[in-house]
């Protein structure tokens, strides 16, 4: 193994916080005015608005930064003309300014070195970190070619270093978001439907009347319009139906609960399709005209009764059968939800094709209050040569595992990264671009290994975090809210675009990713890629082709297009051609056939805890984003840490109240860095506990968020991978307590 990178880590002060209240459902999008520096109200006439769209999730909501006469930012609020907020920001959103205002913010280029025989950083020009990465990438490239040089990015940074990659001729680019996050529900509904669920998801719950959710914590996921709607259908008296071991926020606010023994929702969900197809519940017409394969789905599930399901879910079957009548007595107007982060135990892929299909029997695909058809208006792209044709990608290195992956998976890319894994190409250096992979990442070993095998890491990021530590070359991008990115296109009820415009110049050195990406093309002779003065330029090209102008969008922030591909619905009995081999809804898939999976989904046994264990789940906080937000001083302010949640009989057998601090140790004896304090909740099962994602910092430099609460992260160490796209299952893993501090050392008495 190659030189070992030591985290480096550099101390700080701390500092202090403002506040800020919310509540998910009751929360109505106050746009609480955040006074950034000084105190004293300002009135909206004395400030100047400038349009941006929210970089704290990747909801991407649309708004206007208020900067008063002194250029500080004063607060920032929904734009009313986007179908994302509706004028309405979530408590992140609003509370985004302290991502600008971090005093612990990366604030010039560094550069590892080693100072007697110690790793530290040491402050660089920009001149010298760009000649630097460039000449590590071309090193690379002259060696083993523009493939060795793997991107590995998330979010809005993303975008212009994909550019540069595609000038720089590497195809090898992995996001969380794939393998980490939603590519099994894309998969499964691409089978199902012929197409993506994608961002935001199609579901109309505006004009719902039954929502259901599989695990899917809306509420605590905070995706802006979905609880904007999600609340209103409360309010109306739709009918919510949440499966969830844990009583989450939705589950709270709904007509039925069903507390699942984790991991065996495939059983309820085949459950429920034999019920919709034995009682004669589902859509005869709508099955009838648009799909595939009805005989073979009936005859599949015949035996798989509301009794087989309760011995492997513990759901007793009248609750089955009356939550599937539910459902089928809303639809079409009912919305079985795709979820988002449905990475959960390998055959993540086969039970979204399982919520697909009962998506299909209600007849709720293309209907008013299940999922619409959406639109999104398409960029003009601005011109530039030819790419260059990649010798190969990560596609090339698979062997014919995971066929259906159809975006790169990370985990392949860090084995990749390892001699030690044979593959037939390797990987030799990488760029990182706003993502956090220690603590995103499953398997940390894994991660670590790939760390210390690669030739070379340039980080781009706003903060010292996890991954910075690791970076040979480290580059300070400025905050979403001082710089110029793409226009935000995405699909819709109405077609629609955003500008994000900087509201003040940037903080410190840092600088925009366009002008990071452009800087490194030119060092490596590829301007012609970058054949603009500044991206304004280009956003000007291109949305004067949209019709519009920078001028305007400057003005206005959101603009809307009047649908091309027709109406939001199905009309009654009217002809349509679904983009899967039979041109039908598959509810028996050629297609998972052809590559040699079930072409109906299967129930399969997922190993339980053993005694002293328990199932090991996670999911999100309201005020906060995975790692990103944790230092941001207003939502430290909220929340500063997690906890694990227990069940009292649990706690009873432990010996263990709220506010004990206890350790995680998960089956493979990883234990958590920190104590964790316990939460001792009713509105947990006995067989698991949860902990909130994204705490578990490990850097110094972070003066808030560093060493506090645990990283689920770490105790992730047994992966069960969904075979058809590489996604990484993340909740096969156990716990048990420590209650003593498993690192303190023996004392001799
Ligand atoms: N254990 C566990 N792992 C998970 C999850 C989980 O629940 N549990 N969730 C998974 C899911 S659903 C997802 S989508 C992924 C998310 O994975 P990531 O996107 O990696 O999540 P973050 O922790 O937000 O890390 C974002 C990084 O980008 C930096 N950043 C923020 N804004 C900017 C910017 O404007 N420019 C640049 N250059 N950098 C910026 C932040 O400082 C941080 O280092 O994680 C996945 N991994
Ligand atoms: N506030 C906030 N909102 C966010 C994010 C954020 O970081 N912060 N991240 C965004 C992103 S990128 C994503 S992908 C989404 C993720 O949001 P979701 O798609 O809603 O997330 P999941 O992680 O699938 O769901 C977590 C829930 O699953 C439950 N669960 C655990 N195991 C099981 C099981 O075996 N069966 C069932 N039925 N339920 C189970 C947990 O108890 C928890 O309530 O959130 C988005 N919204
Ligand atoms: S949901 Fe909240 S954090 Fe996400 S983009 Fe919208 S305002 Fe920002
Ligand atoms: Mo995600």
């Amino acid at each position: 193994m190659k030189t070992r990178r030591d985290f480096i880590k550099i101390s700080t002060a701390g500092a202090g916080a403002a506040a800020l209240g919310l509540s998910a459902f009751n929360w109505k999008g106050a746009n609480t005015l955040l006074a950034s520096n000084g105190s004293g109200r300002v009135s909206d006439e004395e400030m100047t608005p400038y349009p941006t769209y929210c970089e704290v999730c990747f909801w991407k909501c649309a708004g206007w930064t208020y900067i008063d006469k002194s250029g500080d930012i004063r607060k920032i609020i929904g734009n009313k003309e986007d179908p994302h907020c509706n004028g309405r920001l979530c408590p992140r959103g609003t509370g985004g300014v302290g991502m600008y205002e971090d005093e612990d913010r990366l604030k010039t280029p560094l550069i590892r070195e080693t100072v007697n025989g110690k790793q530290v950083f040491r402050k660089a020009s920009w001149d010298e970190a760009l000649n630097l990465v460039a000449s590590k990438m071309k090193k690379t490239a002259d060696s083993h070619g523009p493939e060795a040089v793997a991107l590995f990015n998330h979010g809005s940074p993303g975008s212009h270093f994909k550019q540069l990659f595609h000038a720089f001729g590497s195809g090898n680019e992995g996001e969380p978001a794939w393998a980490q996050c939603r590519g099994p529900r894309e998969v499964g509904f691409a089978a199902t439907f012929g197409s993506w669920v994608g961002s935001p998801e199609p579901t109309d719950i505006r004009d719902t009347n039954c929502l259901v959710l599989i695990g899917s914590h809306i509420g605590e996921n905070m995706h802006n319009g979905q609880i904007q709607e999600m609340s209103d259908a409360i309010d109306r008296g739709a009918t919510i139906i949440t499966v969830d071991p844990r009583l989450s926020t939705a589950a709270s606010k709904s007509k039925y609960w069903l507390p699942i023994k984790p991991a065996t929702d495939m059983a309820l969900l085949l459950a429920w399709i034999h019920v919709l197809i034995y009682e004669d519940l589902y859509d005869k017409d709508y099955v009838g005209q648009y799909a595939f394969g009805f005989d073979q789905l009936k005859a599949h599930v015949k035996n798989m009764t509301p009794e087989w399901a309760f011995g492997i879910t513990t759901i007793k079957p009248d609750i089955i059968r009356k939550t599937a009548r539910e459902m089928a007595n809303a639809a079409p107007a009912t919305i079985v939800h795709p979820g988002r982060h449905v990475v959960w135990y390998g055959d993540d892929s086969q039970r979204s094709r399982a919520i697909a299909i009962l998506n299909a029997l209600l007849g709720s695909w293309g209907k008013r209050g299940g999922f619409y058809f959406k639109e999104a208006v398409s960029v003009p792209k601005y011109p530039h040569p030819k790419y260059p044709h990649p010798k190969w990608d990560w596609k090339d290195n698979l062997n014919g595992k995971y066929p259906l992956s159809a975006m790169g998976i990370t985990t392949e890319l860090l084995k990749a990264s390892i001699p030690e894994f044979e593959y037939k190409h390797q990987i030799r250096s990488w760029l990182v671009a706003g993502t956090n992979l220690p603590l995103t990442i499953p398997n940390k070993e894994l991660f670590q290994m790939a760390a210390d095998s690669v030739d070379f890491i340039c980080v781009v990021d706003t903060m010292p975090m996890d991954i910075t530590g690791y970076a040979d070359v480290i580059l300070p991008e400025c905050t979403y809210l001082e710089r110029y990115d793409f226009i935000r296109s995405s699909p819709h009820r109405e077609p629609n675009i955003a500008l994000r415009m900087p509201a003040t110049p940037p903080k410190y050195e840092s600088k925009p990713a366009w002008w990071i990406a452009k800087q490194l093309g030119e060092r490596l002779g590829l301007g012609e890629y970058f054949n603009y003065k500044d991206i304004e330029e280009v956003l000007d090209w291109q949305l004067k082709k949209m019709d519009t102008s920078l001028k305007e969008m400057q003005k206005i922030g959101v603009k809307k297009y009047p649908r091309q591909s027709g109406a939001l619905y199905l009309s009654k009995g009217e002809e349509y051609e679904f983009n899967t081999n039979s041109g039908k809804i598959e509810l028996y898939s050629t297609e998972f056939e052809d590559h040699g999976f079930d072409p109906m989904p299967v129930y399969t046994e997922h190993p339980q805890p053993e005694d002293g264990y328990y199932r090991l789940i996670y999911g999100r906080a309201p005020m906060h984003t995975f790692s990103r937000t944790s230092n941001n001083h207003n939502l430290w302010d909220l929340m500063d840490e997690n906890s694990v949640w227990v069940n009292p009989k649990v706690a009873a057998l432990w010996d263990i109240k709220t506010g004990d601090h206890v350790w995680l140790e998960n089956q493979d004896f990883v234990v958590t860095n920190n104590p964790v304090k316990v939460r001792v909740t009713e509105r947990i099962r006995w067989d698991s506990v949860y902990i909130v994602h994204g705490f578990g910092h490990k850097n110094r430099k972070l003066s808030r968020a560093n060493d506090r609460g645990v990283s689920d992260t770490r105790l992730i160490t047994n992966i069960m991978e969904d075979p058809m796209m590489g996604g990484t299952g993340m909740r096969g893993n156990f716990v048990t307590f420590l209650k003593e501090d498993p690192n303190a050392e023996e004392v001799e008495l």
